[in-house]
C-alpha cells in the first residue's frame, strides 16, 4: 500500500520555491533515492512521525547526533532550562569549561579545545591550525572521506598519486585544491610514497573509519601505519571524529583502536543533536589558536549556551553501560540479518561496526575501498529505499551514507526492521 505523502510533497513544492533543491543540505533532498524529501514533524526515541502522519523507526538518526534517541528527556530539559536564563551572551559561561573537561576527559590526545558550529568549521579550523603550527601549506585527505564542505576539502583525486587534488565542486578554484593531495584510503604504501616525496605537507586527515562512502573500515594495523608514519616524517596527523567520536566508545576511534591524533574534530553527537563542532589538540599546539597565537578562528555562536547544554546532557549519559547497550544491539541487529544475508547473498551486503551499519548492492563478501562501493548498484538501493519507507523504516537517504542505532532503539525495533530488509530484498532481488 503506497503511502501518503501529499503534505510532504505540498511542503516541499513551497520549499523549492525559497530552498536550492527544497532543502537546506543536498542530500536530505531524495535526489539519489528518487521522489521527494519527506518532512518530520516529531521524534521521540528510535521513532519520527511524518506530516502525513506516517511513522518510521529512525537510523538515519540526523546523521548521527542522536545516539541516545530523539527528544531525550533529559537533553529536553537541559534545553528548556537553558534557554529560560537566555540564548547567547556573546561572552564566556561556566557551561563551557565543564563540556570541554568532559572532552578533554574523553580523548587524552586532546589537552585543549575550541567550541565552534559544525563540523565543517572544527575541519577547517584544524587545517588552518595544523599549517599554522607546521609552516607547511599541503594537506593529505583520503579518497572517500568527506570532511565537510571547506573549499580545501572538496577536492577529488588528481590525475597521479602525488600530483595535487582537482577541485570537486564548482566554485573551488585550482588554487584552493593545488595543495591538497588525495590518496586512497588503507593504502599505506600511497602514504608512503607521498611523505617521501613532499617535504611541504601540514598534515593528513581522515575518517578513522570511513562512514560517508558506505561503511570502509582500516584494515589491520592501517590506523597505527599511518600514525607512525606521520610522526616519522613529522606531519600532523588529525583524526575527523565528527562521527565516530564518542559513538565507537567514549574516546572515540582513538580508544577504540589504540592510536592517537594529533589534533582531533568532533562534532554531531557532542552538541546532541544542536550546532556543534570541537578541534582539540595538545597544549603546545593549541597555543598556537587566537589569541593565544597567530592562528585565528572565531564565531559569534562558537559554545553557544544552548548547544553546549545539550552536548552536555548527552555526554553525561554515555556512560559504559551505555556502549555496552549500543554493542549488545548491533550485535543483535548483526544476528538476525544472517537468514537474509544468506538468502540473498551474493546480491547483498550488510556491514556493522559498533552501532554503525551499511547495506550495499553488490556481489562482493566485503567492501574495503572506495572503488568498491562504486562498483555497489545504487539503482537496487533507491528502490529498496523505497521499499522500506513503505514499511515503516526511514534510512538514510542515499546508498553512500551510513545508518546509526540508539540506545532509543529496541529489539522489537531490529525485529521490525529485518523483517522489511527481507521483504524489500525480496521485491529489488526478485
Ligand atoms: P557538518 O559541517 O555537516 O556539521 O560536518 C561535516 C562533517 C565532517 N566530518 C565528517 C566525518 C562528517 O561525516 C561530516 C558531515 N556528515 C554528513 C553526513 N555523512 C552530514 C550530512 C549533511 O551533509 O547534510
Amino acid at each position: 500500500m503506497a503511502l501518503i505523502t501529499s503534505k510532504s510533497k505540498e511542503l516541499y513544492v513551497q520549499a523549492c520555491k525559497y530552498l536550492p533543491g527544497g532543502v537546506n543540505s543536498p542530500v536530505r533532498a531524495f535526489r539519489s533515492v528518487g521522489g521527494y524529501p519527506l518532512y518530520f514533524k516529531l521524534g521521540k526515541g528510535s521513532h519520527i512521525i511524518d506530516e502525513d502522519g506516517n511513522e518510521f523507526i529512525d537510523y538515519c538518526m540526523s546523521w548521527g547526533p542522536l545516539i541516545l534517541g530523539h527528544a531525550d528527556n533529559d537533553v529536553v530539559k537541559a534545553i528548556q532550562q537553558i534557554a529560560e536564563n537566555g540564548t547567547s551572551f556573546g561572552a564566556p559561561h561556566a557551561a563551557e569549561i565543564d563540556i570541554a573537561r568532559l572532552v578533554v576527559d574523553s580523548f587524552p590526545g586532546i589537552q585543549k579545545l575550541r567550541f565552534v558550529n559544525s563540523g565543517t568549521e572544527a575541519t577547517m579550523s584544524a587545517i588552518r591550525l595544523a599549517r599554522g603550527f607546521t609552516g607547511n601549506s599541503k594537506i593529505i585527505k583520503f579518497d572517500g572521506c568527506y570532511h565537510g564542505h571547506a573549499d580545501f576539502l572538496l577536492v577529488a583525486a588528481g590525475s597521479g598519486l602525488a600530483t595535487f587534488g582537482m577541485p570537486d565542486s564548482a566554485g573551488v578554484t585550482k588554487g584552493n585544491a593545488k595543495d591538497t593531495i588525495v590518496i586512497p584510503y588503507n593504502d599505506v604504501d600511497a602514504l608512503h610514497q607521498v611523505l617521501s616525496h613532499n617535504d611541504d605537507i601540514a598534515c593528513c586527515i581522515i575518517e578513522p573509519v570511513c562512514c560517508n562512502y558506505g561503511l570502509i573500515l582500516p584494515e589491520g594495523d592501517y590506523l597505527q601505519k599511518v600514525r607512525d608514519l606521520c610522526t616519522r616524517y613529522h606531519v600532523l596527523l588529525i583524526f575527523d571524529e565528527v562521527i565516530t567520536g564518542f559513538r565507537l566508545a567514549r574516546g572515540g576511534a582513538q580508544e577504540r583502536f589504540g592510536v592517537k591524533a594529533d589534533i582531533t574534530t568532533l562534532g554531531k553527537i557532542a552538541g546532541g543533536g544542536l550546532p556543534v563542532g570541537v578541534y582539540g589538540a595538545s597544549h603546545e599546539i593549541m597555543s598556537k589558536v587566537a589569541p593565544d597565537g597567530p592562528v585565528y578562528q572565531a564565531g559569534t555562536l562558537s559554545g553557544n549556551p544552548i548547544a553546549i547544554a545539550a552536548g552536555i546532557a548527552t555526554l553525561q549519559k554515555l556512560v559504559p553501560s551505555a556502549y555496552q547497550k549500543l554493542e549488545q544491539l548491533g550485535q543483535y541487529f548483526e544476528d538476525a540479518m544472517q537468514p537474509v544475508v544468506k538468502r540473498f547473498g551474493g546480491r547483498f551486503l550488510f556491514v556493522r561496526f559498533a552501532s554503525i551499519f551499511a547495506l550495499y548492492f553488490t556481489d562482493d563478501d566485503n567492501i574495503t575501498s572506495v572503488d568498491m562501493v562504486k562498483e555497489c548498484n545504487m539503482q537496487q538501493f533507491a528502490q529498496f529505499h523505497r521499499e522500506m519507507l513503505e514499511r515503516g523504516i526511514y534510512l538514510s537517504p542515499s546508498g553512500y551514507e551510513v545508518g546509526f542505532l540508539s540506545i532509543a532503539h529496541t529489539k522489537e525495533d531490529i525485529d521490525t526492521t529485518v523483517i522489511a530488509i527481507d521483504e524489500s530484498l525480496a521485491v529489488v532481488l526478485s
